[in-house]
């Protein structure tokens, strides 16, 4: 039976019908495999291409940050274009640029309470993603901060209660509620893009301040190696699971440290960061200007050792309380000596109202003293910032 049948099938096969179809099946597999390969081979290609615009924005902020770095030192603030004293929401708005007439060069925002509606200081995040996307266009640098709830409680950062970092570290309990904020994140990183599609590059500073202890991040809730987890991971994830590659990451400590030991505790690795920080306002406010020129040159001495870019990324004296605070605290601090001069940006904090503000409006009496400080050669606003990229 299964002979016959052999031969049948053997005989068919030099049948002129069946040499038709055979010719048929084998072009028609022919052109499928040709398809799959050329489809492969294009796919492939647009996806490598997409990769190296990406990585090409991000390079060209590094770049730019580079070249500009220990010539220039850009002036950064938070929250803008959002609000400042008296304001709110007022397209185009600045107190920096009612102040000076210009810009700032760098502009910091904030993604505390990403899920809810409004971030933690009340602004919506589709609007927080169209002020970057004006800054962007504006010709200034993005940088983000993000004060985390605890992803167990929703607590805010400083609320250190029932605190288990390593719960929502790989392997823990609570990972899934982790997961879920840097998902978040993800997508709104996502978000930001030229109209033409191309995405923008961020300076994203996670986890900062993280020798103090005022964080659930901080040094009484979490140990140095859960920091580095929690460092690596976001990063990783964000990077690699969720393909979000418009960031440069900025590690950034308050002043609790005396060393470039003490600086690098918990530094998570070269491949993890882009940008080495520093937040002090505690130093400028005990009058010690000598000890942020000592830790302003660590953040230099090692941001040279490593090929990093250095910065100043947050400083301020709220309510300006300290008199002349902007050309006898900090330039004389950014100019005290080259490692110091070395710092790509400065970004002083938010004006919220009256009663927490950094920079001066119309009517303050340290206006004229903000306005020199701006005018001085080394200090580059957005207008310098675009002549000199
Ligand atoms: C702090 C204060 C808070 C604010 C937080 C996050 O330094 O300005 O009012 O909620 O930053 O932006």
């Amino acid at each position: 039976m299964k002979e016959t049948c052999f031969r049948k099938n053997a005989l068919n096969m030099f049948s002129p019908i069946w040499i038709v179809r055979r010719g048929f099946w084998v072009a028609f597999l022919r052109n499928l495999f040709l398809l799959f390969v050329l489809t492969g081979m294009i796919g492939g290609c647009s996806s490598k291409a997409r990769e190296n615009i990406i990585d090409k924005e991000v390079e060209n902020l590094r770049n730019s940050l580079n070249n500009i770095s220990g010539k220039y030192i850009l002036f950064g603030h938070q929250d803008d274009l959002a609000y400042g004293l008296g304001w709110k929401g007022i397209r185009g708005n600045s107190d920096v640029k009612s102040a000076t007439g210009d810009y700032p060069a760098l502009f910091g925002w904030e993604l505390g309470n990403i899920g809810d509606f409004e971030n933690i200081d009340g602004i919506p995040f589709d609007s927080i993603v169209s002020y970057i996307k004006l800054a962007h266009t504006l010709g200034g640098v993005n940088t983000i901060s993000w004060h985390a709830r605890y992803p167990v409680t929703n607590f805010n950062s400083w609320n250190l209660t029932d605190i288990d970092v390593q719960s929502i570290l790989p392997g823990g309990d609570n990972h899934g509620l982790f997961l879920e904020k840097l998902n978040l994140l993800a997508g709104f990183f996502h978000r930001l893009k030229t109209p033409e599609g191309k995405p923008i590059p961020v300076i994203f500073r996670p986890w900062h301040e993280m020798y103090g202890n005022w964080f659930w991040w901080g040094r009484s809730k979490c140990s140095d190696d859960d920091y580095i987890q929690l460092f690596r991971y976001t990063v990783d994830y964000l990077k690699n699971e969720k393909k979000v590659s418009n960031l440069l990451i900025a590690f950034s400590p308050d002043n609790r440290f005396n060393s470039e030991d003490t600086y690098l505790e918990r530094y998570p690795g070269d491949e993890y960061v882009d940008v080495l920080g520093l937040d002090d306002y505690g130093d400028f406010r005990s009058g010690r200007l000598d000890l942020v020129v000592i830790k302003l040159g660590i953040v230099s001495d090692i941001a040279k050792k490593k090929n990093k870019i250095a910065a100043f990324t947050e400083t301020g004296s709220d309510k300006l309380e300290i008199n002349n605070w902007y050309t006898s605290n900090l330039l004389q601090v950014l100019k005290a000596n080259d490692k110091t001069r070395n710092m790509a940006w400065v970004m002083v904090w938010r004006n919220r109202d009256s009663e927490h503000f950094y920079v001066p409006n119309g009517q303050h009496p340290q206006q004229e003293d903000f306005r020199l400080f701006c005018d001085d050669k080394m200090i580059i606003l957005l207008d310098e910032y675009k002549r000199l990229k």
